[in-house]
């Protein structure tokens, strides 16, 4: 069906999962609902509570403005605006933002009759996310362990909570999400260009199918995951990536607390070679 005819045909009231027909309608090719309007008022609120704390600052270098959380002596208490409130303020209107964003994404999967798998999916990366301003520092006693919200001074976090933990790139669950984010980039990377080699070829020249894809990687490795399968194969893939990188941080400082190379001493007990 041609894009415009399919619109009109799917353009009409219903699966909004609040407030009825209020703000169900679009404008331009963006569909609104409930949940656009709180996506833009709290990305609004947040990115003006942003410029607030940077005028506050000493600069408007870019990648020097820095929104810092309040000092740990707060513990999980509300600090005052130029002690951390804004930072905390800014991290209530980001995940009022994600998750409008979210919900507005289930809305439009409920007007389409599709899955709700986009929305399922981003929610990964919202709870990569909370886990390390609102699930760590809870757990933690402070939401001074939340990350600065700046070019440089997050990527100072990151370091500094890094080498907290001796070398970052020991922790097991690390390596995990590492692993997934690569395999992820290498499925779609291969899925991309196989769709590309059989369903674009070059002008005059006819299209394969789905059957050139699979018997490629059949006469390749052996084996082909199918048309449905490497979709779910990535979705899998990603999700994981998100969950495990999650996991990895709520673990550092909450159930593990030494340098994460010490973890794998289990390793060197193992009996095959522990009295060797
Ligand atoms: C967190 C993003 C969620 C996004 C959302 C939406 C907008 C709006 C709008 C444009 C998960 C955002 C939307 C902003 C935009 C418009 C319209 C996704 C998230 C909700 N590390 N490390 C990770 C690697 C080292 C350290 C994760 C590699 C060192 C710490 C990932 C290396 C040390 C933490 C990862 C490496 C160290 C991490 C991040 C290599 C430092 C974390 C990805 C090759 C000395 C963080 C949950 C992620 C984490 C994390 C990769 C090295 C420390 C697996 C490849 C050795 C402290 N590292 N790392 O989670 O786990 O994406 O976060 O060296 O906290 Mg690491």
């Amino acid at each position: 069906m041609a894009l415009l005819s399919f619109e009109r045909k799917y353009r009409v009231p219903g699966g909004t999962l609040i407030g009825g027909n209020l703000f169900d309608f679009w404008v331009g090719p963006f569909y609104v609902g409930f949940f656009g309007v709180t996506a833009i008022f709290f990305a609004a609120l947040g990115t003006l509570m942003i410029l607030f704390g940077a005028s506050l600052g000493d600069t408007w270098n870019p990648l020097l403005i820095s929104i810092n959380p309040p000092p740990l002596e707060y513990g999980l208490h509300g600090a005052p605006l130029r002690e951390g409130g804004i930072w905390q303020i800014v991290t209530i209107c980001a995940i009022g933002a994600f998750v409008s964003w979210a919900l507005r994404e289930v809305e439009i999967c409920r007007k389409l009759g599709i899955g709700l798998h986009i929305p399922f999916a981003f929610a990964f990366a919202i709870l990569a996310y909370v886990s390390i301003v609102v699930i760590r520092p809870a757990l933690m006693g402070a939401w001074g362990y939340g990350f600065q919200y700046g070019v440089f001074t997050h990527l100072e976090w990151v370091s500094n909570t890094g080498y907290q933990y001796g070398n970052f790139h020991y922790n097991p669950l690390h390596m995990l999400g590492i692993s997934l984010f690569f395999t992820t980039t290498l499925a779609l990377g291969l899925h991309g260009a196989l769709v590309l080699s059989a369903a674009n070829p070059e002008p005059g020249k006819e299209m394969r199918t789905p059957d050139h894809e699979d018997t490629f990687f059949r006469d390749l490795v052996g084996y082909s995951i199918g048309t449905l399968g490497i979709h779910r194969l990535g979705l899998l893939l990603a999700l994981n990536a998100a969950f495990w990188s999650a996991a990895c941080i709520i673990v550092s400082g909450t159930v593990w607390f030494d340098p994460w190379v010490d973890w794998w001493n289990w390793w060197y007990d193992l009996p095959f070679w522990a009295d060797l």
